[in-house]
């Protein structure tokens, strides 16, 4: 574990003013329950890049950087950001006062170009240690939480059209899920539309069916795809195409919610998208965005464009799930609810208390920070770096004997 210590103070930090300390990441891997199928990648499980900030007074916060597939989603990867916040977040940190959080983000915007991941990552530990320090939950530092819980989504991504079903019905059956999300773009346009209306056909009206095609089609097969996906009663469709300018065209044209995805990368992208008017809806994720401030900033903008909100995920395990629902909660219009399903793909747990998920929603912590713990033991037991001092010690012993 890298792990980033002050040896003296900066001299901008007001005097007595609590301070960072310290700054650890760390690289944890947990399975998934099943091979997961997107239209870029197959995830076999996850790997998380944790984030925990030390300050002065004693409080630790502790952050999530997450992506899907490695690289095969965008440009950042959990060893990337690691080497990032290692390497150049924590000497920027060090010293500053861990406080005053949008002055520090500030300060890393200003030195370093992108890394939206990291930075959301690095932002949820200093909100987390703030919320401890002062006594309250994230979401009452963004401004305040309207709503105690969240409808959460679960994705149909087997690649099997009777397997997606049966997986559906166990939920449906079980009261935690009744959105279904189903990752096509893999195979051909009318196969997918296949598999979507059986699916929907098998659920009925007991679950809304969205699509995400994860900017698989050509416009062309969008004009196929939508308007047969909106005949078999899907809702919504996901960054169907790559290029906003192409998702603008399609837009209004079927009976279809379109909504963007990977062509929401934060604020500027967000202002450009709601004015070629190329989404009916924004997915907004924190990572996605560059941090819980700016997650806002883009529902601010979807709000003034009259874009309605959906809760994304990158498909973050347990802190970066709640560190999400903080700021979703804050919004106060979320039409199409949340996909906070994260924790729920990985066999793993590592907090000492799971999230809550029940009725359908995920339940908002009420405790300081996150309102989470992490169960130090699972942590350790799963960070990638155990291998290495395992295999070094059984070497050394092997030498020995
Ligand atoms: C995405 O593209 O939306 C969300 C759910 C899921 O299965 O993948 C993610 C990413
Ligand atoms: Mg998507």
């Amino acid at each position: 574990m890298q792990n980033t210590t002050l040896s003296s103070p900066q001299a901008c930090t007001p005097a007595g003013a609590v301070t960072i300390v310290k700054v650890e990441t760390i690289l944890v891997d947990l399975p998934t329950i099943r091979p997961h199928k997107l239209s870029m990648a197959v995830m076999n499980g996850q790997t998380l890049m944790l984030v925990r900030v030390q300050c002065s007074d004693g409080t630790v916060g502790v952050g999530e950087g997450t992506t899907i597939g490695g690289l095969a989603y965008g440009a950042e990867s959990p060893e990337g950001m690691k080497l990032a916040v290692d390497t150049y977040f924590a000497p920027l940190m060090l010293g500053a006062s861990a406080n005053r959080v949008s002055a520090l983000m500030a300060r890393l915007n200003n030195c370093i170009r992108e890394n939206r991941f990291a930075k959301c990552a690095v932002e949820t530990a200093l909100f987390d240690a703030l919320g401890k320090r002062v006594g309250l939950p994230v979401s009452e530092l963004l401004g305040g939480r309207a709503h105690d819980r969240l409808p959460v989504a679960w994705t149909l991504a087997s690649g099997d059209t009777a397997r997606d079903i049966a997986e559906a019905q166990q939920m449906l059956s079980i009261g935690r899920h009744q959105i279904f999300k189903l990752k096509i773009g893999r195979k051909p346009v009318r196969d997918d539309v296949a598999h979507v209306t059986e699916i929907k056909k098998a659920l009925g009206n007991k679950a809304s069916v969205r699509v995400d095609v994860n900017m698989a089609w050509s416009e062309l097969d969008a004009r196929y795809g939508l308007p047969a996906l909106a005949d078999a009663g899907c809702e919504l469709a996901e960054q169907p195409v790559a290029h906003a300018d192409a998702m603008a065209r399609i837009r209004g044209r079927y009976p279809i919610a379109i909504m963007a995805d990977e062509s929401l990368m934060g604020p500027v992208s967000a202002f450009q998208l709601a004015q070629s008017g190329a989404a009916d809806v924004f997915a907004i994720k924190t990572e996605q965005s560059g941090g819980l401030q700016a997650a806002q900033q883009v529902a601010g903008i979807a709000d003034a464009a009259q874009i309605a909100l959906y809760g994304g995920t990158m498909l973050e395990g347990a802190v970066g799930s709640i560190a999400s629902a903080h700021v979703f909660s804050t919004f106060q219009d979320l039409r199409w609810g949340t996909e906070l399903f994260g924790p729920l793909l990985l066999t793993e747990e590592i907090l000492t208390h799971p999230l809550v998920y029940q009725d359908y929603h995920l339940e908002l912590p009420t405790g300081p920070g996150l309102g989470i713990s992490l169960d130090e033991d699972r942590v350790q037991f799963f960070r990638r770096d155990r291998n290495s001092i395992s295999v070094s010690v059984s070497k050394a012993e092997a030498t020995v004997i």
